[in-house]
């Protein structure tokens, strides 16, 4: 390929005007921000064990009070963006949040949009917009760009769970912030409810649901029925995936970020193609190996890893008699409303 001109190869007198008058010359940055048919990633594959950042999470529990964190989380954050930056993904951030019995998270609203798959514990809940989700391990809690949304605990022991924003995206965009709240009043009427059967949608005299985010809360036991539906209506089948959607739209459940719930059989090994959104993989049940570039990670429950985008993912269920379940998170949803979306299979 043509070498390019370097900084260096110019005059100092000359780059020396062009700082002064913020002018940069092209040339020598040309490759880096448009490198040679395969994008540069910053993105490494990392893995998180959740056997080893619980007891410090705990020890956050114990070191600072909820009035001095708000929300008391350890970032999962990808080496290869620098620690400082939070960020999993380009646009993807992880986090695990403990609340302990009794604690409250006030509320507030922003931009940038949040999900919750809960990790462990009962008796904890979310108010999103006025809806009070109870959390159980497995489910899925949205808190979509500007609902209000805070946490309350009932119950006895630590509630943890795995929070998944897209605020590097938003914050880059100069779009994040926040505005701190009242309490909630909780509303009856519960989107999860309403929408409990796929394929019917509640109607209203005059029409359907004005709400842009009709459900706010997807439980296990349900994502995961589909799941097992699914593997035992077609035997052959190999990619047992279902998408968490709208269901008044169709369309995914948010704006930034697409969820996925992902179902191995005992023993399978499923090879997901190439494709350009990076992704994130939290195990629910069960036992996973993931095949990531050069790393190869060992995910029991609750653990979690991340994957760059281009680059094909190999996941095997390392459990041979049962089925393993796996939450992912991935950046296709603002892949393609970029038209940047790819599959290099
Ligand atoms: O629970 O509202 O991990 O606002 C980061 C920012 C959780 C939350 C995070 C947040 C929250």
């Amino acid at each position: 390929m043509n070498e390019l001109g370097r900084l260096e190869d110019l005059p100092q007198a000359y780059r020396d005007e062009l700082k002064s008058l913020n002018l940069v010359p092209l040339w020598p940055s040309l490759r880096g921000v448009l490198p040679p048919k395969v994008p540069t990633r910053q993105t490494q594959p990392t893995y998180w064990a959740y056997k080893t950042l619980r007891p410090l999470l705990l020890k956050a529990g114990e070191l600072t009070p909820i009035e001095k964190a708000e929300r008391r989380v350890l970032v999962l954050a990808n080496p290869g963006h620098g620690l400082e930056k939070m960020q999993a993904s380009a646009a993807i951030y992880l986090g695990m949040q403990l609340l302990l019995p009794g604690e409250w998270a006030p509320s507030h609203r922003h931009t940038p949009n949040a999900v919750r798959m809960i990790v462990e514990g009962e008796g904890a809940y979310t108010t999103v917009d006025g809806e009070k989700c109870p959390m159980s391990r497995g489910d899925l809690i949205l808190t979509p760009t500007g609902l209000w949304h805070e946490h309350g605990h009932d119950g006895t022991e630590p509630v943890v769970w795995l929070d998944v924003l897209d605020l590097p995206l938003v914050y880059y965009m100069e779009a994040s912030y926040h505005i701190n709240g009242q309490r909630q009043d909780v509303v009856s009427g519960r989107g999860d409810r309403q929408y409990i059967r796929a394929g019917v949608v509640p109607t209203p005299v005059f029409g359907r649901s004005q709400k842009a985010y009709p459900m706010l809360r997807y439980a296990w036991t349900d994502a995961k029925a589909a799941l097992e539906s699914l593997a035992a209506d077609d035997p052959s089948l190999e990619h047992v995936q279902v998408t968490y959607t709208n269901p008044e739209t169709g369309g995914d459940a948010e704006n930034i970020l697409g969820f996925y719930a992902l179902m191995l059989r005992p023993g399978q090994s499923l090879r997901l193609p190439a494709r350009s959104p990076a992704q994130v993989f939290h195990v629910i049940e069960g036992q996973v190996q993931a095949q990531i570039v050069n790393s190869t990670f060992t995910l029991v429950e609750a653990d979690t890893c991340c994957a760059p985008g281009y680059e094909a993912v190999t996941l095997k269920n390392l459990k041979s008699d049962t089925p393993s379940f796996v939450f992912v998170a991935d950046e296709s949803p603002l892949h393609r409303k970029l038209g940047v979306y790819e599959n290099w299979g």
